[in-house]
């Protein structure tokens, strides 16, 4: 039945009374948001059905991302946008004297990744359904999503996500298309009379996996995808089995928490267990789908597309081997061309000591099948490839080599598509961190640059430039981003403009009276908003912004009439907790927010806010009211970085290195609508390849550098006797891994020009609406196009038939 306004307040109290036996007046907010959210799923339930109808009947080819993290945030404002709900459900729940936003206040922000990876996973399933594709999401059901983070005393307190305490509308648990995952344990192999081999297991742990199904709505169409998250159980008949209770924990565990490090936690037994648990669970459901289809698994590669997002669940390849030796009975030849055409892998860092790699007596200990299979893999590898190159070459990409399972090159070789996610982060994979396989492989690489929802990041989160869109260019960008390029032609028009300009101010003076709330801090919405916000990480440079901003302080403090536009710097971000000198980075930012909020010589002019605990959620609020973007990594470190684009969807202008994505955005924005500096990432591998690079020379050579510098030691940030040190020694004594020094100079004259073109507000509101103008060229609905064309080779097909 069609929701209307009429119909759906009556349909809302009927269901509050059947679920909760409330009426509205009785009823808190937690129970409205519950009956609202069972009223749109039962809503969309009907497509779902129909979907997968469809995609089974016509023998659809679909696509799978495999990806340990998915970080979709709050899905209730989502939803009801994507089915074209959102105005009539607001407005109604208004009339019965619901606040919707209250409700949205009271949903958990689902927070099951760690960052750019897992919001990247989420944005491509919105895509995927937007676009009519047939694509899902395989992942982990964690029972604690990311750490919470309180910051206390300047320091970051890791707090558990306990978000399944409410109950979580969205999903639906199918008991019955639970699977067995089996751990641990002997195998030997057996042979057969035809000469294959079967293999027998001894003493392995038979876990059980649930799924939990989310659907993933179309945008104004019939599609219902599924991300599809799985939660461990262990059955009765095999507790058993349990050497002791502690063990046992280890595997009842196995799907409780995240693992908060967005970099490297490698040699972690149950990490390792975890990758394999939603890879094979995954998978055998996926082929039992085929199976029950009639498909031949000679044919899987025509039905299916498997994606491996970063090399967490580069296991897909021994596992799918597995399935289809040991259980489907293909020979090996067979079973890796289909293996091979099914999977696809996408490398999402640059940085050698993030590349993963597990000991392969661990491997041996959690899943001795799957090591054996790679074990004949890459001996198979070795066999191809001897004589026809290099024996360098052929121990560098081999998948076994010191002791160690290299993942990457297990997704690599396992493959036919290796993709990187911007065009420079791509290059950089063919010429220096893989080049080897691309010796081996070239017609494997590819690039795919990353892209946004512009639904939640525009639409959802911008509603005030959404309504100044509408008037200019009219609402067909709602359909088709690429509109947005007709911005443009208002270049000149001063109402446009000003328009532009009230809608930032809006969302500005919002954050600020959040801000004052939570922090009790005032800020000033007519200063620049100047925002940098992601994980804390060496090579994102959060120092050098802190180092600017030590600047600008001392500055003052000389000349407290210095010209300068007022400033408000934002920060927001985790460190991983293992991470000390992420940590230390933000108790000295917090430190130094303390000292300049709390001078009037300068406090009228300058502040520094840290607003805690980031997620999806905060982004949606914060970046909308930002006038500037900071991107300022390390050239050749950001693979894309995503946020920058999303900031560019939202008006505000990017000081960045040439790094990642910023190049694309630079590209598509012209020199004059972009702030760019510091090394490019040529001159970073020449300092590399020539090591001259000296940051102590520069600390003593340079009088402005060493003033601000010292400002971590001389007591100037106070209370931070040990974290100022130790971030002093790793710029001056360790000789500056991440070229903060060298680039200061640099930074601080792009900083200089921004503040100067700031002044010149016409100039600035220009420069943001051609920003806007040329978002749409990220929109993650292309970037899905691309994946489905050339490496899925999936079809969009409409459930209810007119494509
Ligand atoms: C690995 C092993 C053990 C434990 C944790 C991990 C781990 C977890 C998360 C390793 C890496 C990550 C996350 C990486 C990530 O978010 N990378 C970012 O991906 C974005 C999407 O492509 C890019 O835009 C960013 O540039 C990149 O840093």
């Amino acid at each position: 039945m069609k929701i209307t306004k009429e119909n759906f307040e009556e349909l809302f109290i009927q269901k509050l009374r059947e679920y909760y036996a409330l009426d509205i007046s009785e009823a808190g907010d937690a129970e409205l948001l519950n009956t609202l959210g069972r009223i749109i799923t039962s809503y969309y339930n009907a497509n779902v059905v129909e979907t997968n109808k469809v995609y089974a009947g016509h023998h659809v080819k679909q696509a799978y991302y495999f990806s340990i993290e998915f970080l979709p945030g709050k899905m209730l404002k989502n939803n009801l946008l994507k089915l074209g709900l959102l105005d009539t459900v607001t407005s109604a729940l208004a009339e019965m004297g619901i606040d919707i936003e209250k409700l949205a206040n009271v949903e958990k922000d689902m927070a099951l990744g760690n960052g750019g990876l897992g919001r990247l996973a989420s944005c491509f399933m919105e895509s995927l359904a937007a676009g009519s594709f047939p694509g899902h999401g395989n992942g982990i059901r964690y029972s604690y999503g990311l750490f919470k983070q309180r910051i206390v005393d300047g320091y970051q307190v890791e707090i558990p996500d306990d978000w399944l305490k409410n109950p979580n509308v969205w999903e639906v648990r199918k008991e019955s298309r639970a699977e067995n995952v089996r751990l641990g344990g002997n195998v030997y192999l057996v042979p057969l009379p035809n000469g294959n081999f079967k293999p027998v297991y001894e003493n392995a742990q038979i876990l059980r996996a649930v799924p939990y199904d989310t659907g993933m709505i179309g945008y104004h169409n019939n599609t219902v995808n599924n991300m599809r998250l799985w939660s461990v159980e262990i059955p009765a008949s095999e507790e058993w089995r349990y050497d002791s209770l502690q063990e046992k924990r280890q595997f009842e565990d196995l799907t409780s928490v995240l693992y908060p490090d967005d970099s490297n936690e490698y040699g972690r037994l149950v990490r390792l267990a975890q990758e394999y648990f939603f890879v094979s669970a995954g998978l055998q459901s996926i082929i039992n789908f085929q199976k029950k289809n009639h498909i031949p698994m000679e044919a899987l590669h025509h039905q299916i597309a498997v994606h491996i997002n970063d090399t967490h669940p580069a296991m897909a390849v021994a596992e799918l081997m597995r399935i289809l030796i040991d259980d489907e009975d293909l020979s090996w030849d067979t079973a890796w061309h289909v293996t091979t055409k099914v999977m696809s892998y996408t490398n999402h860092t640059i940085m050698q000591e993030a590349l993963e790699t597990w000991p392969i007596g661990m491997v041996q200990q959690v899943v001795p099948r799957i090591y054996q299979i790679i074990e004949e893999i890459d001996r198979r590898f070795v066999e191809e490839m001897t004589g026809k190159h290099p024996n360098y070459l052929i121990e560098n990409t081999r998948i076994i080599a010191n002791e160690r399972v290299r993942m990457a090159n297990l997704a690599i070789i396992g493959s036919h598509s290796v993709n990187g996610v911007a065009k420079l982060h791509s290059e950089l994979l063919k010429n220096v961190v893989l080049h080897d396989f691309y010796t081996l492989y070239p017609e494997k690489f590819n690039n795919k640059t990353n892209g946004i929802d512009v639904r939640r990041w525009l639409h959802l989160s911008n509603p005030a430039l959404g309504k100044v869109l509408d008037q200019a260019i009219g609402n067909g960008w709602r359909d088709d981003i690429h509109q947005l390029r007709q911005l443009e032609d208002f270049i000149e028009d001063d109402q446009v403009l000003n328009d532009l300009a009230a809608a930032k101010l809006t969302n500005k003076k919002h954050l600020a009276q959040w801000i004052f709330e939570k922090q009790g801090i005032e800020i000033n919405p007519e200063a620049i908003f100047d925002v940098h916000i992601k994980r804390f990480h060496g090579y994102k440079r959060q120092l050098l912004n802190l180092l600017h901003i030590m600047k600008l302080y001392l500055d003052l403090k000389e000349n407290p009439e210095l010209e300068m536009h007022p400033r408000v710097f934002m920060f927001a971000g985790k460190a991983a907790p293992s991470y000390q000198f992420a940590k230390m980075n933000i108790k000295c930012i917090n430190e130094a927010a303390r000292l300049i909020n709390n001078d009037p010589d300068v406090n009228q002019k300058l502040k520094v806010i840290f607003i805690e605990d980031y997620n999806v959620t905060k982004a949606q609020s914060i970046i909308p009211a930002a006038d500037v973007s900071e991107q300022i990594s390390l050239a050749s470190k950001e693979a894309s970085g995503t946020s920058n684009m999303k900031f560019m969807l939202n008006g505000a202008l990017t000081m960045a290195t040439l790094d990642g994505a910023n190049v694309e955005i630079r590209d598509e924005v012209g020199d004059d609508n972009i702030f760019i500096f510091g090394l490019t990432e040529k001159e970073v591998y020449e300092y590399y390849h020539n090591g001259t690079y000296n940051s102590r020379e520069l600390y003593q050579n340079n009088q402005m550098i060493r003033r601000v510098v010292d400002t971590l030691i001389d007591g100037t940030i106070p209370n931070v006797r040990i974290e100022g040190g130790e971030l002093y020694k790793t710029l001056v004594d360790y000789n500056d891994e991440y070229f903060v020094l060298r680039d200061f100079e640099s930074y601080v004259a792009a900083q200089k020009r921004l503040d100067l073109d700031y002044g010149d507000q016409r100039l600035w509101q220009q420069m943001s609406l051609i920003n806007i103008a040329h978002a749409g060229h990220f929109s993650a609905d292309d970037t899905i196009k691309q994946y489905a064309d050339d490496i899925w080779h999936i079809q969009a097909i409409d459930p209810k038939g007119s494509r």
